[in-house]
């Protein structure tokens, strides 16, 4: 079957959107840091919206700081692709054209920096996952012992971290007397502009403190809310689409039809006008952010180690049991919802209901093995500062340790059928190792797991409530089973 390419693009359905601007009119405004499949269906579908709608010439160049799958993926298809939106009203196609170019760091290090560092590029967007910042989770820190850190900081010629190449492009812009581009985060951590903020400046205080002030003068790191279900795309996704468009689109990305993007309105040297195709510019992201990362991420990773653990491979299969329907309400009810406060107009229990109608949305298979990756990096956010509020509180903390002690139990490797888990997650070797020597203890294994400070901080572990009820659930998982567990507790 033909590749997909600008070449062919008039032979595909006439139900596939096409883009309505002149590509060739395009020049590279933003570089892309991270081009995975979120990226593609979120931050590339607003910009592509904008070109659409008003026109204009902003270009995206996406690179990866890892592996070359997806140049490999777009640059033989121009960097077309397809973005499948997904739900129980059928499929919608929609060809995006707004990525120019794709690059692979590890190539031409140098080539990345060079092209950062060009005035041209205006925005450097980064979607590099929550370990890709190099920070210490429980206190935003820059982790100085970090090895890309430390790699960089004696090689900053040729970087190998998001945070060394923004720093290599800063200094020489810096050097060169130009404008600072704006570093947008898409990540999911609070105050994402802020964390990111801050592990640049300590990282370029290691380089002088001139450098560092200079970047604190003139680079803008707005917050972002970023929203939209993109499950991983698989073969499966790939031959059903080759079948649908006639031609072969390995780039090809799935999402769910609802997308948001709450966005600071603060950028060093302009940005394409996304306002115009609904995203919110506003002044204060967090209110926007502290909902989203409770009520959705929270409770996706709630429903991603249990439901893991009950045999699910599924979100929407995990939504189709009801104790876990009826666990999540009281989770989004009781110890999210306490703790968070809607702006006025917001509906916030209409969003409550909507955000258990898109887990449930059947037409995506979104894996609980996906998102159940990175927990020592997503817990903090999602669900250890709910739980702090709540502990100051003397408040509800029952489904946030029961979710705690699920996350446990499957980064101790071995499932209920005594099967390996894949456990993905930079700190997976040294918690296994504490599972391990705690094997057959509950207590034990809680105690261990929490004594690591660089997801629990230093207070979590001493708290005898969260310590003790997050145990009885681990004792319950190990003695019932988890889905035993949950239909028993939450029927
Ligand atoms: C998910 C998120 O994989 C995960 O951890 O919880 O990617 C989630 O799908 C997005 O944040 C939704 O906006």
């Amino acid at each position: 079957m033909n590749r997909l390419n600008s070449g062919n693009t008039g032979q595909l359905p006439s139900d596939v959107q096409l883009p309505r601007y002149d590509r060739a009119a395009l020049k590279p405004g933003i570089v892309h840091l991270g081009i995975g499949a979120f990226h593609r269906a979120h931050q590339a579908y607003y910009t592509e919206a904008v070109l659409n709608q008003l026109g204009g010439d902003w270009g995206i160049v996406g690179c990866s700081l890892r592996s070359a799958n997806v140049r490999e993926q777009l640059a033989p298809q121009d960097n077309l692709y397809t973005l499948v939106e997904r739900s129980g009203d059928g499929e919608k196609l929609q060809l995006i054209g707004a990525v120019l170019k794709t690059l692979v760091g590890p190539e031409d290090p140098a080539a990345l920096v060079a092209l950062m560092s060009d005035p041209a590029i205006r925005i450097v967007s980064l979607t590099i996952t929550e370990k890709g910042y190099c920070h210490d989770p429980a206190t935003g820190d820059l982790n100085l012992a970090h090895p890309d850190v430390i790699h960089d900081l004696a090689n900053l010629d040729r970087p190998v971290s998001a945070i060394g190449y923004l720093v290599a492009a800063l200094q020489q812009r810096f050097q060169a007397g130009h404008k600072s581009f704006t570093a947008l985060s898409c990540d999911n951590l609070p105050n994402n502009g802020e964390v990111l903020a801050k592990v640049v400046w300590q990282f370029a205080a290691q380089i002088s403190a001139e450098l560092a002030d200079w970047i604190k003068a003139n680079t803008a790191f707005p917050c972002t809310m970023i929203d939209r279900i993109v499950p991983a795309t698989t073969d499966d996704d790939r031959h059903e689409i080759e079948a649908r468009l006639g031609l072969r689109d390995e780039g090809m990305v799935v999402a769910e039809p609802f997308t948001q993007w709450v966005v600071e309105d603060k950028f060093s040297d302009g940005r394409p006008q996304w306002e115009k195709v609904g995203v919110q510019l506003v002044d204060d992201v967090h209110v926007f952010e502290k909902i989203k990362l409770r009520l959705l991420n929270g409770s996706h990773s709630t429903l991603a180690y249990t439901g893991y653990l009950s045999g699910f491979s599924y979100i929407s299969e995990v939504m189709s049991e009801p104790a876990f329907v009826n666990m999540i309400k009281l989770y989004m009810a009781r110890e999210a919802g306490e703790t968070v406060t809607a702006p006025d107009g917001f509906d916030i229990e209409f969003y409550k209901q909507q955000l258990r109608d898109r887990f449930f949305n059947k037409a995506l298979k979104h894996r609980t093995w996906q998102i159940a990756m990175d927990g020592s990096q997503k817990l903090p956010q999602r669900l250890l500062e709910t739980l702090r509020e709540q502990l100051a509180g003397n408040g509800h903390i029952d489904i946030i340790c029961l979710a705690v002690a699920a996350w446990i139990r499957y980064v101790s490797g071995v499932d209920e059928q005594g099967n390996a888990i894949e456990v993905s997650d930079p700190l997976a070797k040294t918690l296994r190792q504490l599972c391990d020597d705690n094997a057959g203890n509950p207590l034990a294994m809680v105690k261990a797991v929490t004594s690591l400070s660089q997801v629990f901080g230093t207070d979590l572990a001493k708290d005898t409530r969260f310590i003790e009820t997050t145990a009885l659930w681990l004792t319950r998982f190990y003695e019932k089973g988890v889905l035993a567990t949950i239909k028993h507790y939450f029927a």
